[in-house]
């Protein structure tokens, strides 16, 4: 953080101006550009929208997930679980877990239970390394900034895995109606996905010790077949439950042409794979919410690798927002929505320009967007505010050396130096750059 933002002060512009003739009070707008570093990415988004590097730091990151206190994990595929309080990065993992990480396999999911705040238990998804090599959830309980191994809990032990290093899925939410939900890869064996009597390739729905829940649409037979949600299913890495309905959207990675996102609320159905990928007619199969083509640029891609619905608690983002399925890709560096109102779904662009092998598309409890960036090692926010025309009233000779700050608060501030003896009487912010630095309306005493 220190890092990023000290990059972005590093350029500015101050204006001059001369007082006016008469003055109890001088209005001093000050004004100044940065140059914004980060245009390498070239990065767009709708006006008032920013984006901020949490931090940078983390080896090959897989997965956060935001607790209610504020703070942020981050799942590392090598096996460690890092922190991330007050935009820090700690360097102490909050556990650190012997994983295979070969390929897509490692430490490679992460929930929080329902009632993180007072049991506080985490539930992750990792390759276990030694033995026959297969999946595993467990829970562990979290005290302070630690973690201790031996709070393991074993929740599920999936299916072995082939040598197949791929499709290992990975998602996992408490849904509305307690039970935890987990998405398994179909380990690059395209059959397990329509086959009932491995976890390979759906989703399941579990109790929180493992065991089957009532309400399954499978109520007899193998113990995988118990457990299954869904079905169909190639690789879905990420999936979300949407705040107050309970709609379930999974995010299935494709083959070579179609990226998917499923409405999997309803239990029991067959999303296709690998019969049908992308729309078709069988009506045994059910199809996508929404389907975006393989390809170049904006809208298109190549393994959809994060989906949220944006209906946060609260947020300054404008409302027309809520409600809205925000979705990225691992190739071509975009974020999406659609609007799920309408059927079919519409496409809308968001964000171009993103840090590579972004994934992970959250949103935090802070009401703003985050994801990971693979390429960058870093953790991203996604800011708005407001877009306010400055005026300028006065003149002085003033000097801001850089303020920023993000919407609502001062959250970052770098106070420059004044070449006049000028003593502040207030400061209101009137309007922020997508860089996230900001133009301060000043009033001081000139008298
Ligand atoms: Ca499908």
């Amino acid at each position: 953080m220190k890092t990023s933002i000290s990059k972005l002060l590093q350029t500015f512009i101050f204006y001059k101006l001369k007082p006016p003739a008469a003055c109890k009070f001088l209005l001093l707008i000050t004004l100044f550009f940065l140059i914004n570093l980060s245009s390498s990415f070239a990065q767009t988004f709708p006006a008032g929208f920013s984006q901020v590097q949490v931090t940078n730091g983390l080896s090959n990151p897989t997965v956060l997930a935001s607790a209610p206190d504020g703070r942020i994990f981050v799942a590392e595929q090598g096996g460690k679980l890092r922190i991330i309080k007050n935009s820090v990065l700690l360097p102490v993992p909050l556990v650190q877990l012997n994983v295979n990480a070969s390929g897509e396999r490692g430490l490679i999911g992460i929930t929080l239970d329902p009632n993180f705040t007072t049991n506080k238990y985490i539930y992750l998804y990792y390759t276990v390394p030694t033995g026959t090599i297969h999946n595993r959830v467990s829970r562990f309980t979290v005290t302070g900034d630690v973690t201790l191994a031996s709070s393991e809990k074993i929740i599920l032990e999936l299916d072995p895995l082939s040598g197949a290093t791929n499709h290992n899925g990975g998602a996992m939410q408490f849904g509305k109606d307690g039970k935890l939900y987990i998405a398994v890869g179909e380990n690059a064996n395209r059959a397990n996905a329509q086959n009932l009597d491995t976890y390979h390739g759906k989703i399941l729905r579990i109790n929180a010790d493992g065991s089957v829940p009532a309400g399954n649409p499978f109520t007899t037979g193998s113990e995988q077949r118990k457990r299954i949600w869904s079905y169909g299913l190639r690789n879905p890495y990420t999936f979300n439950f949407q705040p107050g309905t309970g709609r379930l959207f999974v995010n299935d990675v494709g083959e070579v042409t179609w990226e998917e996102i499923n409405d999997a609320t309803a239990s029991g159905l067959n999303f296709g794979w690998p019969e049908s990928e992308g729309l078709n007619n069988n009506t045994a199969h059910q199809n996508p919410v929404y389907t975006y083509r393989h390809g170049a640029g904006d809208g298109f891609g190549c393994a959809i690798t994060g989906g949220v619905f944006f209906n946060p608690a609260t947020s300054n983002y404008p409302a027309s927002y809520t409600g809205k399925y925000f979705y990225q890709d691992l190739c071509n560096n975009w974020i999406n929505f659609i609007d799920v109102s309408s059927s079919p779904a519409v496409r809308a662009s968001f964000a171009t320009g993103l840090p590579g092998q972004s994934l992970s598309l959250s949103v935090g409890n802070d009401g703003n967007l985050y994801y990971l960036s693979r390429n960058n090692s870093a953790l991203y926010k996604i800011i708005y505010t407001t877009n306010i025309a400055p005026v300028i009233t006065g003149r002085s000779t003033w000097q801001l050396k850089s303020f920023s700050g993000a919407a609502g608060h001062l959250s970052r501030e770098c106070l420059g130096h004044g070449s006049s003896p000028l003593s502040v009487a207030k400061k209101q912010r009137q309007h922020c750059r997508r860089d996230g630095c900001c133009l301060y309306h000043i009033q001081h005493n000139c008298g």
